[in-house]
Protein backbone atom coordinates (compact mmCIF):
# COMPACT_ATOMS: atom_id res chain seq x y z
CA UNK A 1 0.00 0.00 0.00
CA UNK A 2 1.33 3.77 -0.96
CA UNK A 3 1.90 5.47 1.90
CA UNK A 4 -0.83 7.92 1.10
CA UNK A 5 -2.86 5.22 0.83
CA UNK A 6 -2.00 3.46 3.90
CA UNK A 7 -2.38 7.57 5.66
CA UNK A 8 -6.54 7.56 4.17
CA UNK A 9 -6.71 3.80 5.13
CA UNK A 10 -6.17 4.37 8.96
CA UNK A 11 -7.69 7.50 8.64
CA UNK A 12 -10.77 6.33 7.91
CA UNK A 13 -10.57 3.60 10.42
CA UNK A 14 -9.74 5.73 12.61
CA UNK A 15 -12.32 8.20 12.09
CA UNK A 16 -14.43 4.89 12.48
CA UNK A 17 -13.21 4.17 15.59
CA UNK A 18 -14.21 7.51 16.74
CA UNK A 19 -17.10 7.48 15.82
CA UNK A 20 -18.22 3.76 17.16
CA UNK A 21 -16.45 5.18 20.72
CA UNK A 22 -18.57 8.06 20.64
CA UNK A 23 -21.68 6.01 19.56
CA UNK A 24 -20.75 3.49 22.81
CA UNK A 25 -20.34 6.52 25.05
CA UNK A 26 -23.79 7.36 24.08
CA UNK A 27 -25.55 4.24 24.44
CA UNK A 28 -23.86 3.51 27.99
CA UNK A 29 -24.62 6.94 29.18
CA UNK A 30 -22.16 9.15 31.53
CA UNK A 31 -18.29 7.99 33.07
CA UNK A 32 -20.15 6.25 36.51
CA UNK A 33 -17.46 6.92 38.97
CA UNK A 34 -16.93 3.79 41.30
CA UNK A 35 -15.71 3.58 44.50
CA UNK A 36 -15.96 6.81 46.03
CA UNK A 37 -18.85 7.46 47.97
CA UNK A 38 -19.72 10.72 49.30
CA UNK A 39 -22.71 12.65 50.68
CA UNK A 40 -23.36 16.29 51.12
CA UNK A 41 -26.17 17.64 53.66
CA UNK A 42 -27.65 20.94 53.89
CA UNK A 43 -26.72 23.16 56.95
CA UNK A 44 -24.88 22.51 60.16
CA UNK A 45 -26.58 19.33 61.39
CA UNK A 46 -25.58 17.96 58.02
CA UNK A 47 -22.58 17.21 59.86
CA UNK A 48 -24.44 14.72 62.35
CA UNK A 49 -26.87 13.40 59.47
CA UNK A 50 -23.31 13.11 56.91
CA UNK A 51 -21.92 10.67 60.03
CA UNK A 52 -24.91 8.10 60.23
CA UNK A 53 -24.83 7.84 56.38
CA UNK A 54 -21.23 7.26 56.54
CA UNK A 55 -22.17 4.11 58.42
CA UNK A 56 -23.52 2.97 55.61
CA UNK A 57 -21.57 4.41 52.88
CA UNK A 58 -18.59 3.59 55.00
CA UNK A 59 -19.13 -0.30 54.10
CA UNK A 60 -20.21 0.00 50.93
CA UNK A 61 -23.62 -0.23 51.64
CA UNK A 62 -26.55 1.61 49.18
CA UNK A 63 -26.78 5.40 48.71
CA UNK A 64 -30.65 4.82 49.23
CA UNK A 65 -30.01 3.65 52.90
CA UNK A 66 -27.34 6.41 53.69
CA UNK A 67 -29.94 9.00 53.22
CA UNK A 68 -32.49 7.30 55.26
CA UNK A 69 -29.78 6.67 58.14
CA UNK A 70 -28.36 10.11 57.80
CA UNK A 71 -31.14 12.65 58.06
CA UNK A 72 -32.71 9.66 60.95
CA UNK A 73 -30.28 11.48 63.05
CA UNK A 74 -31.60 14.84 62.58
CA UNK A 75 -35.03 13.88 62.85
CA UNK A 76 -34.15 12.39 66.63
CA UNK A 77 -32.25 15.25 67.37
CA UNK A 78 -34.28 18.12 68.92
CA UNK A 79 -33.88 20.64 66.04
CA UNK A 80 -36.06 23.80 65.17
CA UNK A 81 -36.95 22.73 62.28
CA UNK A 82 -36.93 18.66 61.27
CA UNK A 83 -39.10 16.29 63.81
CA UNK A 84 -41.48 16.18 66.12
CA UNK A 85 -39.52 18.40 68.49
CA UNK A 86 -39.70 21.12 66.03
CA UNK A 87 -41.55 24.47 65.54
CA UNK A 88 -45.53 23.97 64.75
CA UNK A 89 -48.02 25.53 62.32
CA UNK A 90 -49.78 28.78 63.94
CA UNK A 91 -52.64 26.33 65.30
CA UNK A 92 -49.93 24.85 67.52
CA UNK A 93 -50.06 21.25 66.23
CA UNK A 94 -46.23 20.27 64.56
CA UNK A 95 -46.77 18.77 61.03
CA UNK A 96 -43.98 17.16 58.82
CA UNK A 97 -42.55 16.41 55.33
CA UNK A 98 -40.11 14.37 53.65
CA UNK A 99 -39.34 12.72 50.33
CA UNK A 100 -37.15 10.01 49.35
CA UNK A 101 -35.68 8.97 45.87
CA UNK A 102 -33.37 6.27 44.77
CA UNK A 103 -31.30 5.64 41.72
CA UNK A 104 -33.93 3.89 39.47
CA UNK A 105 -36.40 6.63 39.67
CA UNK A 106 -38.36 5.21 42.51
CA UNK A 107 -39.33 7.83 45.16
CA UNK A 108 -41.81 8.14 47.86
CA UNK A 109 -42.89 11.28 49.81
CA UNK A 110 -45.29 11.82 52.89
CA UNK A 111 -46.51 15.20 53.80
CA UNK A 112 -48.54 17.06 56.89
CA UNK A 113 -48.23 14.04 59.07
CA UNK A 114 -48.26 14.17 62.38
CA UNK A 115 -46.82 12.13 65.93
CA UNK A 116 -44.74 9.85 63.70
CA UNK A 117 -41.21 10.50 64.88
CA UNK A 118 -39.62 9.37 61.62
CA UNK A 119 -41.40 10.73 58.44
CA UNK A 120 -38.49 9.85 56.30
CA UNK A 121 -38.79 6.01 56.73
CA UNK A 122 -42.53 6.08 56.18
CA UNK A 123 -41.95 8.16 52.79
CA UNK A 124 -39.46 5.32 52.03
CA UNK A 125 -42.40 2.60 52.86
CA UNK A 126 -44.89 4.61 50.36
CA UNK A 127 -42.05 4.33 47.80
CA UNK A 128 -41.35 0.84 48.50
CA UNK A 129 -44.74 -0.59 49.63
CA UNK A 130 -47.72 1.23 47.83
CA UNK A 131 -48.30 1.76 43.96
CA UNK A 132 -48.40 5.96 45.03
CA UNK A 133 -45.35 8.11 45.16
CA UNK A 134 -47.28 10.62 48.06
CA UNK A 135 -49.68 9.85 51.21
CA UNK A 136 -50.60 12.85 53.33
CA UNK A 137 -52.39 13.57 56.21
CA UNK A 138 -54.12 11.40 58.09
CA UNK A 139 -53.77 8.44 55.28
CA UNK A 140 -50.22 8.79 55.84
CA UNK A 141 -50.69 8.70 59.49
CA UNK A 142 -52.84 5.69 59.09
CA UNK A 143 -50.57 4.06 56.50
CA UNK A 144 -47.39 4.71 58.77
CA UNK A 145 -49.19 2.78 62.13
CA UNK A 146 -50.49 -0.13 59.74
CA UNK A 147 -46.44 -0.64 58.87
CA UNK A 148 -45.76 -0.40 62.63
CA UNK A 149 -44.45 2.59 63.11
CA UNK A 150 -45.05 3.70 66.70
CA UNK A 151 -47.95 6.68 66.94
CA UNK A 152 -46.22 9.33 69.40
CA UNK A 153 -47.81 11.83 72.09
CA UNK A 154 -48.99 14.85 71.10
CA UNK A 155 -47.67 17.91 72.08
CA UNK A 156 -44.74 20.11 71.86
CA UNK A 157 -41.26 19.77 72.78
CA UNK A 158 -40.48 22.53 75.20
CA UNK A 159 -38.38 24.75 72.80
CA UNK A 160 -41.13 24.19 70.51
CA UNK A 161 -43.67 25.43 73.06
CA UNK A 162 -41.81 28.31 74.00
CA UNK A 163 -40.84 29.24 70.92
CA UNK A 164 -44.84 29.14 69.86
CA UNK A 165 -45.64 31.04 73.00
CA UNK A 166 -43.29 34.31 72.10
CA UNK A 167 -44.51 33.99 68.62
CA UNK A 168 -47.66 34.15 69.56
CA UNK A 169 -47.30 36.89 71.85
CA UNK A 170 -44.97 38.55 69.61
CA UNK A 171 -46.73 38.53 66.45
CA UNK A 172 -50.23 38.91 67.84
CA UNK A 173 -51.27 36.32 65.68
CA UNK A 174 -54.89 36.63 64.55
CA UNK A 175 -56.40 35.25 61.53
CA UNK A 176 -56.72 38.11 59.44
CA UNK A 177 -54.37 40.31 60.12
CA UNK A 178 -50.93 39.12 60.55
CA UNK A 179 -48.68 41.38 62.02
CA UNK A 180 -45.47 39.61 61.15
CA UNK A 181 -45.40 40.65 58.05
CA UNK A 182 -45.05 44.46 58.42
CA UNK A 183 -42.33 43.12 60.87
CA UNK A 184 -40.51 40.88 58.53
CA UNK A 185 -41.31 43.48 55.40
CA UNK A 186 -43.66 43.41 52.52
CA UNK A 187 -42.32 40.13 50.78
CA UNK A 188 -42.03 38.22 54.10
CA UNK A 189 -45.21 36.54 52.96
CA UNK A 190 -45.20 32.29 52.14
CA UNK A 191 -44.59 33.10 48.46
CA UNK A 192 -47.67 34.61 46.76
CA UNK A 193 -49.17 33.62 49.99
CA UNK A 194 -48.03 37.64 50.30
CA UNK A 195 -51.48 38.75 48.43
CA UNK A 196 -52.96 37.79 51.70
CA UNK A 197 -51.50 38.93 55.06
CA UNK A 198 -53.41 35.86 56.62
CA UNK A 199 -51.67 33.08 55.04
CA UNK A 200 -48.17 34.86 55.58
CA UNK A 201 -45.67 32.66 57.67
CA UNK A 202 -42.90 35.27 59.45
CA UNK A 203 -39.68 35.66 57.13
CA UNK A 204 -37.85 35.06 60.34
CA UNK A 205 -37.99 33.75 63.44
CA UNK A 206 -38.27 35.69 66.92
CA UNK A 207 -34.71 35.18 67.10
CA UNK A 208 -33.52 36.78 63.86
CA UNK A 209 -33.17 33.77 62.30
CA UNK A 210 -34.61 32.86 58.38
CA UNK A 211 -37.53 30.87 59.41
CA UNK A 212 -36.72 28.05 57.70
CA UNK A 213 -34.62 25.06 57.99
CA UNK A 214 -34.75 21.67 56.55
CA UNK A 215 -31.93 18.45 56.00
CA UNK A 216 -31.94 17.44 52.72
CA UNK A 217 -29.03 14.87 51.84
CA UNK A 218 -27.67 13.44 48.82
CA UNK A 219 -24.88 10.27 48.12
CA UNK A 220 -23.29 8.34 45.54
CA UNK A 221 -22.45 4.80 47.11
CA UNK A 222 -19.56 3.04 45.99
CA UNK A 223 -21.47 1.23 43.00
CA UNK A 224 -21.62 4.60 41.63
CA UNK A 225 -25.66 4.68 42.77
CA UNK A 226 -27.23 7.98 43.95
CA UNK A 227 -30.17 8.61 46.05
CA UNK A 228 -31.50 11.79 48.48
CA UNK A 229 -33.43 12.36 50.88
CA UNK A 230 -35.29 15.53 52.59
CA UNK A 231 -37.04 15.70 55.75
CA UNK A 232 -38.49 18.90 57.35
CA UNK A 233 -41.33 20.18 59.49
CA UNK A 234 -41.45 23.33 57.16
CA UNK A 235 -42.30 26.81 58.12
CA UNK A 236 -42.54 27.55 61.60
CA UNK A 237 -45.63 29.05 62.22
CA UNK A 238 -47.30 27.98 58.82
CA UNK A 239 -50.85 28.17 58.08
CA UNK A 240 -52.26 24.78 58.77
CA UNK A 241 -52.45 22.51 55.39
CA UNK A 242 -49.56 24.22 54.39
CA UNK A 243 -47.04 22.34 52.30
CA UNK A 244 -43.43 23.17 51.03
CA UNK A 245 -41.24 22.02 48.28
CA UNK A 246 -39.68 19.31 50.42
CA UNK A 247 -42.70 16.46 49.78
CA UNK A 248 -42.70 17.24 46.64
CA UNK A 249 -40.49 15.38 43.94
CA UNK A 250 -38.67 17.33 41.55
CA UNK A 251 -39.43 20.62 43.89
CA UNK A 252 -37.14 19.94 47.39
CA UNK A 253 -35.67 16.49 45.96
CA UNK A 254 -34.91 14.63 42.35
CA UNK A 255 -32.36 11.93 41.52
CA UNK A 256 -31.36 11.32 38.18
CA UNK A 257 -29.15 8.66 38.23
CA UNK A 258 -27.60 9.27 34.67
CA UNK A 259 -27.09 12.58 35.87
CA UNK A 260 -26.77 13.91 39.41
CA UNK A 261 -28.81 14.54 42.30
CA UNK A 262 -30.08 17.85 44.27
CA UNK A 263 -31.89 18.58 47.07
CA UNK A 264 -33.44 22.29 48.34
CA UNK A 265 -33.77 24.24 51.66
CA UNK A 266 -35.52 27.42 51.68
CA UNK A 267 -39.28 29.16 51.04
CA UNK A 268 -40.31 26.14 49.36
CA UNK A 269 -43.13 28.12 47.41
CA UNK A 270 -40.40 29.41 45.32
CA UNK A 271 -38.66 26.58 44.55
CA UNK A 272 -41.61 24.57 43.57
CA UNK A 273 -42.38 27.43 41.24
CA UNK A 274 -39.21 26.22 39.16
CA UNK A 275 -39.73 22.56 40.12
CA UNK A 276 -36.27 23.47 41.79
CA UNK A 277 -34.45 20.48 42.25
CA UNK A 278 -35.51 18.91 38.83
CA UNK A 279 -34.15 22.03 37.66
CA UNK A 280 -30.47 22.19 38.52
CA UNK A 281 -30.47 18.42 37.41
CA UNK A 282 -30.84 19.48 33.93
CA UNK A 283 -28.84 22.32 34.29
CA UNK A 284 -26.24 19.59 35.02
CA UNK A 285 -27.73 17.58 32.28
CA UNK A 286 -26.72 20.28 29.59
CA UNK A 287 -23.17 20.07 31.37
CA UNK A 288 -23.05 22.93 34.04
CA UNK A 289 -21.38 22.06 37.03
CA UNK A 290 -23.11 21.34 40.39
CA UNK A 291 -22.26 24.63 41.41
CA UNK A 292 -23.15 26.46 37.96
CA UNK A 293 -26.27 24.48 38.01
CA UNK A 294 -27.29 25.64 41.70
CA UNK A 295 -26.56 29.23 39.88
CA UNK A 296 -28.49 28.94 37.36
CA UNK A 297 -31.68 28.16 39.52
CA UNK A 298 -31.52 30.55 41.95
CA UNK A 299 -30.80 32.96 39.44
CA UNK A 300 -34.23 32.16 37.80
CA UNK A 301 -35.52 32.56 40.89
CA UNK A 302 -34.65 35.74 41.48
CA UNK A 303 -35.11 36.93 38.30
CA UNK A 304 -39.09 35.97 38.89
CA UNK A 305 -39.28 37.67 42.54
CA UNK A 306 -37.42 40.89 41.93
CA UNK A 307 -37.55 43.29 44.79
CA UNK A 308 -39.09 40.50 46.82
CA UNK A 309 -35.78 38.41 46.41
CA UNK A 310 -33.87 40.12 48.78
CA UNK A 311 -36.46 39.00 51.73
CA UNK A 312 -36.15 35.24 50.89
CA UNK A 313 -33.56 32.22 50.94
CA UNK A 314 -33.23 29.68 48.73
CA UNK A 315 -30.85 27.48 48.67
CA UNK A 316 -29.82 23.77 46.34
CA UNK A 317 -26.74 21.53 46.81
CA UNK A 318 -26.07 19.24 44.11
CA UNK A 319 -24.21 16.39 43.57
CA UNK A 320 -23.10 14.29 39.82
CA UNK A 321 -21.95 11.24 38.28
CA UNK A 322 -18.55 12.00 38.69
CA UNK A 323 -18.79 13.00 42.98
CA UNK A 324 -18.28 16.50 42.49
CA UNK A 325 -20.61 18.64 44.19
CA UNK A 326 -21.83 22.42 44.38
CA UNK A 327 -24.30 24.96 45.73
CA UNK A 328 -25.41 28.20 45.76
CA UNK A 329 -27.63 30.37 47.62
CA UNK A 330 -30.23 33.71 46.96
CA UNK A 331 -28.64 35.10 50.43
CA UNK A 332 -25.17 34.71 52.37
CA UNK A 333 -25.17 32.19 55.42
CA UNK A 334 -25.58 28.94 53.85
CA UNK A 335 -23.34 26.00 54.28
CA UNK A 336 -23.63 22.17 53.35
CA UNK A 337 -21.81 19.43 54.77
CA UNK A 338 -19.76 17.00 52.83
CA UNK A 339 -17.90 13.90 54.08
CA UNK A 340 -15.83 11.45 51.64
CA UNK A 341 -13.39 9.08 51.90
CA UNK A 342 -10.73 11.85 52.74
CA UNK A 343 -12.88 14.59 54.10
CA UNK A 344 -15.38 15.42 56.50
CA UNK A 345 -16.16 19.52 56.55
CA UNK A 346 -18.53 22.06 56.50
CA UNK A 347 -18.72 24.30 53.13
CA UNK A 348 -18.94 27.89 53.33
CA UNK A 349 -21.42 28.40 49.74
CA UNK A 350 -21.76 31.35 47.43
CA UNK A 351 -24.78 33.68 47.28
CA UNK A 352 -26.57 35.94 45.06
CA UNK A 353 -26.58 38.89 47.95
C1 LIG B 1 -40.30 24.24 53.26
N1 LIG B 1 -38.12 24.06 52.25
O1 LIG B 1 -41.19 23.72 53.91
C2 LIG B 1 -38.93 23.60 53.32
C3 LIG B 1 -38.34 23.77 54.63
C4 LIG B 1 -37.84 25.01 54.77
O2 LIG B 1 -38.67 27.17 54.70
O3 LIG B 1 -36.65 25.16 54.66
N2 LIG B 1 -38.80 25.91 54.95
O4 LIG B 1 -40.47 25.24 52.57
Amino acid sequence: MSTRRKFLYSSALGSFGLLLTKKLAAASGPVVVTGHPVVISTWDTGLAANKGAWEVLGRNGAALDAVEAGVKVTESELNCCVGLGANPDRDGIVTLDASIMDHQWNCGSVAFLERIKHPISVARRVMEKTPHVMLVGDGAQKFAVAEGFPLEAPGLSDDAKKAYEEWLKKSEYKPVINIEKTKSGPSAAAGEAGANTALAAPARLPNGEWNHDTIGMVAMDASGNLSGSCTTSGMGFKMRGRLGDSPIIGAGLFVDNEVGAVTATGQGEDVIRICGSHCVVEYMRQGMSPEQACKAAVERIVRIKKEKAKDIQVAFIALNKKGETGAYAIQKGFSYALKNNTVEKMVEVKSYF
